[in-house]
Formats: C-alpha cells, sequence, structure tokens
C-alpha cells in the first residue's frame, strides 16, 4: 500500500524537518500535502526532488489523506487533527495538546511501541526534552528499576520555533556588532515579558504556572511518568526538572540525576545497557575527552549519552548527561518513527 500523507505546519523548524525525515524514511508516500497557515500559501518546498505547494490548512485538506504529521502548535492541533480523524486519517501530532488525553498514546518507539495498538486517530509525539531522557533511561529502568530522576535540561532555541531560532542568530549578531539587542519572543510566546538568548541563559521555557515550576517542567515530569509506566500521576519513577534555555541553535543537553531499585548496579553495568539500547550511542571515554555535544548531535537521529559516573555518597544513585538533537529525535525524527511504526503493525 502507497499513502497520502499531510504535514501540518510544514513551514515551521519541526515540520521543514518532518519533511526530510520522510524523504528518508521506508514509507511508500503516493502523495504529499504540505499544509500552514494562509500566509504561506503559495510557498513551494521540496520533497524527493519535487517541488510541492504549500497550502492553506481547512477541514476539506484532510480529504482522502492517510496519514497526518502535524507540528503546527496545540491550537492548531484542536482544530483541524479531528477533523482530519472525521476524514479516516491517522495523526502524529507532535503538539502538547493531546498527550495527557487518556485515548491518546503517547509513544516514544524505543520505549512502549505496544501503546500505538490502542490509538483511536491520534498519536501523540512527546515533549522533545522528555524524548531523549527517557530513551536514556528506559534500559536502565528495565534492568535495575527506576526509582527517581531529578533532571536539568540546557534546551536550545530552535525548540521554541523557527521565529525563536532567528531571533537568537539576531541578538547573537546585535551583541557583537555593539547593537542593542531586541527581543520579542523567548522566553515563551505571549508572555508578558521578553529576554535576549544571546550570552545569557533564561530559566523558563514556557508558561510559569502556580506550582512554581514551568510548564516545560510539568510536561517532563507527567509525560515520563505516563510513557514510563503508563500513568502520567504514577507515584514512581519519582520526577523533578529544572529546565533552562541555553543559546544553542539546535540540540538540548540535559544533565539527568537517577535512582535505581537495584543497589548493586555499577556505572560500567549501565554503560554497558546503553551502548546496547536501541537509538542510544554512548559517547563516554574520559582519557580522550569524548562526551557528547550540541554541535555534534545536531542532524543525527540517536541518543547521545556521556558523563556517566556514580554518586559516591549515595548508593544506587547516579548522573549522566544525554545530549540529542531537538528537532529529530526530540520531535520530527520520533513523528516519522511512530509512523513507521504504525504501518509496520498494520496500524493506517
Ligand atoms: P506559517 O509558516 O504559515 O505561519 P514553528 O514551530 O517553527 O514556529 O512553525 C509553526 C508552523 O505552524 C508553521 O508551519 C506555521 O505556518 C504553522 N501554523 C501556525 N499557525 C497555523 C494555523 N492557524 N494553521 C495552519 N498552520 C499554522
Ligand atoms: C522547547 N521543548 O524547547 C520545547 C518545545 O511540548 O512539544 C516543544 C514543546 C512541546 O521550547
Amino acid at each position: 500500500k502507497e499513502y497520502t500523507v499531510a504535514i501540518l505546519g510544514a513551514t515551521g523548524a519541526v515540520g521543514n524537518c518532518m519533511i526530510q525525515q520522510l524523504e528518508q524514511s521506508s514509507i511508500p508516500v503516493k502523495e504529499l500535502h504540505l499544509l500552514a497557515s494562509a500566509r504561506s500559501a503559495g510557498k513551494t518546498l521540496t520533497f524527493r526532488g519535487q517541488e510541492v505547494e504549500v497550502e492553506e490548512t481547512t477541514p476539506d485538506s484532510f480529504e482522502g489523506v492517510d496519514l497526518v504529521l502535524s507540528s503546527a502548535g496545540g491550537s492548531t492541533s484542536k482544530k483541524f487533527l479531528p477533523e482530519a480523524v472525521k476524514r479516516g486519517a491517522v495523526c502524529v501530532d507532535n503538539t502538547s495538546a493531546y498527550r495527557m488525553d487518556p485515548d491518546v498514546p503517547l509513544v516514544v518507539p524505543e520505549v512502549n511501541p505496544e501503546a500505538l495498538d490502542n490509538h483511536h486517530g491520534i498519536i501523540a509525539n512527546p515533549n522533545c526534552s522528555t524524548i531523549q531522557m527517557v530513551v536514556a533511561l528506559e534500559p536502565i529502568r528495565q534492568a535495575f528499576g527506576l526509582k527517581q530522576v531529578i533532571v536539568s535540561t540546557y534546551q536550545a532555541a530552535s525548540g521554541a520555533g523557527q521565529s525563536a531560532l532567528n531571533e537568537f542568530y539576531q541578538q547573537a549578531q546585535d551583541y557583537l556588532a555593539g547593537k542593542k539587542m531586541t527581543a520579542e519572543i523567548l522566553p515563551t510566546k505571549g508572555d508578558k515579558r521578553h529576554y535576549p538568548l544571546a550570552f545569557n541563559l533564561l530559566p523558563q521555557i514556557d508558561v510559569l504556572e502556580d506550582s512554581g515550576y514551568s510548564h516545560e517542567e510539568w510536561k517532563m515530569i507527567h509525560e515520563t511518568k505516563k510513557i514510563m509506566v503508563g500513568d502520567m500521576d504514577a507515584a514512581e519513577p519519582k520526577v523533578t526538572a529544572t529546565c533552562v534555555r541555553v543559546p544553542v541553535g539546535i540540540s538540548h543537553g540535559e544533565s539527568v540525576y537517577f535512582e535505581v531499585e537495584d543497589q548493586s548496579a555499577t556505572a560500567d553495568q549501565i554503560k554497558e545497557l546503553l551502548q546496547n539500547a536501541p537509538g542510544v550511542v554512548l559517547q563516554d571515554d574520559l582519557a580522550n575527552q569524548v562526551y557528547p555535544q550540541p554541535l555534534t548531535a545536531e542532524g543525527k537521529r540517536d541518543v547521545f549519552v556521556g558523563r556517566v559516573r556514580p554518586d559516591y555518597e549515595n548508593k544506587g544513585a547516579f548522573n549522566m548527561w544525554i545530549v540529542a538533537d531537538n528537532l529529530l529525535k526530540g520531535a520530527a525524527w520520533n513523528a516519522v518513527q511512530n509512523a513507521e511504526c504504525l504501518v509496520e503493525r498494520g496500524l493506517i
């Protein structure tokens, strides 16, 4: 079977990567529709050497579509995905719109592909910072049990979309040219105040909530639980997070502290597990200063892990450093990989 595919948000940072990832995927594509807002209608983008015109999204854009890959913001997903499902399409949604819906599987193929079997037309792709963390933690959880995770993130500007990435590059140029930096998007579109990211750090990703946490931190906590144990409020693993935007264009870094149940676990055993884990590349060679970095992770589909070491003051606890391309494994590749799994399982 060949599939008619639509990419909703095709002109965005993730949408562009979805086009590339689909080009490289095993999914047989009969026809591709590139959908965005009215602002982009008529622009052309390239798929497998052919020019494809971008169309304004309407409910009828999904007529005859088998598979939708979407990354055009939560409100756009809420507006259009039910229309797509009504017309018989299966949607892999990269936004947070449906992630906590009990009828919507939240899937990272290396961790919980079986959750796809229960879909009702929409499959949610987790948040980028959650995805890379669970890919690295799941093999450890399977082998030793996982009691607690404490994560601090170092997140790239592109996580906030193409316009945020452009704003960050402009700020860097302005700063070096001795001009005043301007900020209209970061830390998050729609909030009251904006600050420059260039030569700075912003401890706010998404909106700040009354709990004292940012919404990004909330997502890392509850998405991790839903993916790993199927319950967004599960008591274990315990998860807490601090999310920080750093002046990097692409690829998120994470410092992850975790405690396992099996107190006999060693750092060498954990490294061996990671070496053999699907989707993970272990880059951990201290003698040769080998460790994951955003610049070397960019453009790759894998999750890179290094600096694995025990907490010598707390048995059964470890630290590690994780980096992945937030636009690929954190978004477009995970979405296309989910779609490949749906095809393999006969679920589209
Ligand atoms: P457009 O380029 O026409 O604004 P990013 O995450 O990089 O900011 O990209 C967001 C994507 O979502 C873009 O492709 C953008 O299209 C698309 N988009 C935003 N709002 C809408 C909407 N109301 N309907 C369809 N697509 C939208
Ligand atoms: C960021 N992680 O870096 C966010 C972007 O829930 O899909 C992804 C938001 C989401 O800003």
